[in-house]
């Protein structure tokens, strides 16, 4: 039985909790924290046995933490992280890894210092079913080289804290790191154009469209609307030289009433992706149970996010193309982007 510690128990947090507790196997929540005590409080009172810490750090050295489960707020990512490798605990961030390539880079040479993979990365549509799929299409070869990809990534809305910039780093980073895995390859430049401003989207952008060049001449567009108002809407188009694969609708049910022909649109990302997260974390926990290493997204991925991030928030202030330039891949990651 795989022992976890959560750092972070908002959102995201309390769902991967609930997950861990009722659904999935192998695994028991031993010990939370939060710098919002009195939440992270409720939380462990929901965990029989499980212990209340005041801080990560404390969290990380509980003898009766085996791994650690990072979904704090993303500028709190880097310490935590830092801290598991130096522990010598596995560790799953939730996205992003850091908020600066810096700092991604420093958790790459840490981890590599350290001589073995501890390092996982919430990046979860690796894992969605139908995400799978249409990846399976495209190395299939059916459509023929993938010459372009159409994203659509809308939010209902957004939390208060949400800024212009969180469009790329907190948003299209899904589509940053879905696309390096769908194609296999690089991502070489970012570009972001600016419709005009939706009334709904109060001080931000929105929406933005973000463009990616792929080191293979690829282009990926996305349409990234964070105040959409009707629902969480995630869509997905490849293009290839001899035919076109897309994600399917999400919806289990159409209803037919009233000359009206309808399907519920899902509220937001929690439903959407609840089984993709479900498949995300009981994998992760088979693989670093007994001491094994994780084998889902890498700190490496993480860090190729975060610099491709940092050329779109670039884009974005600038208006002109910024292209993305990686540091050498040390050879531990050597493994293919799949
Ligand atoms: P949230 O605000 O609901 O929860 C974050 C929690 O972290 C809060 O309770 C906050 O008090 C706590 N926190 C902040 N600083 C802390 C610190 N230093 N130590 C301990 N706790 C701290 O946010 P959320 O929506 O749950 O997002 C959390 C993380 O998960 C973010 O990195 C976000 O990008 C990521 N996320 C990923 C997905 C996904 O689809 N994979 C979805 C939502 C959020
Ligand atoms: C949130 O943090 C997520 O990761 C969701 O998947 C994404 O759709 C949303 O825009 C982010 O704020």
């Amino acid at each position: 039985m795989l022992k976890v510690g959560v750092i972070g128990t908002g959102m995201i947090g309390q769902d991967h909790i609930r997950r861990m507790t009722a659904v999935l196997a192998g695994v028991t929540v031993t010990a939370v924290t939060d710098v919002d005590v009195e939440t992270a409080k409720k939380v462990a009172g929901g965990l029989p046995g499980a212990t209340l810490h005041l801080t990560g750090e404390d969290l990380i050295a509980d003898p009766a933490v085996d791994a650690v489960l990072v979904c704090s707020w993303g500028p709190t990512h880097e310490q935590y992280v830092l801290a598991s490798i130096a522990a010598g605990k596995p560790v799953f961030c939730e996205k992003p890894l850091a908020t600066t390539q810096d700092a991604c880079l420093r958790i790459v040479e840490a981890e590599v210092a350290a001589g073995r993979r501890l390092v996982q990365v919430g990046y979860m549509r690796r894992y969605d079913a139908a995400y799978r799929a249409l990846k399976r299409v495209v190395d299939s070869g059916r459509i023929g080289v993938p010459l372009m990809m159409h994203c659509t990534h809308r939010n209902a809305g957004v939390p208060s804290f949400y800024e212009k910039e969180s469009a790329i780093t907190d948003t299209a980073v899904h589509e940053i790191d879905m696309v390096r895995w769908m194609f296999g390859e690089e991502i070489t430049a970012a570009q972001v154009l600016i419709p005009r401003k939706s009334r709904n989207g109060g001080p931000l952008q929105d929406p933005l469209i973000l463009i990616l060049e792929l080191a293979g001449g690829a282009i990926v567009d996305v349409e990234i609307s964070v105040n959409i108002r009707y629902g969480y809407d995630i869509r997905g188009e490849v293009v290839g030289e001899d035919g076109t694969a897309a994600l399917g609708e999400f919806s289990p049910v159409v209803v037919r009433a009233a000359g009206e022909r309808s399907a519920p649109i899902p509220l937001d990302w929690r439903e959407r992706f609840l089984l993709a997260y479900d498949v995300e974390i009981q994998e992760w926990i088979d693989s670093v149970a007994g001491g094994g290493e994780p084998v889902g997204p890498s700190a490496w991925d993480g860090y190729a996010a975060a610099v491709v991030s940092d050329a779109g928030v670039a884009a974005l202030r600038s208006g002109s193309r910024v292209p993305v330039t990686l540091a050498a891949q040390p050879t531990f990651y050597r493994a293919p982007l799949s």
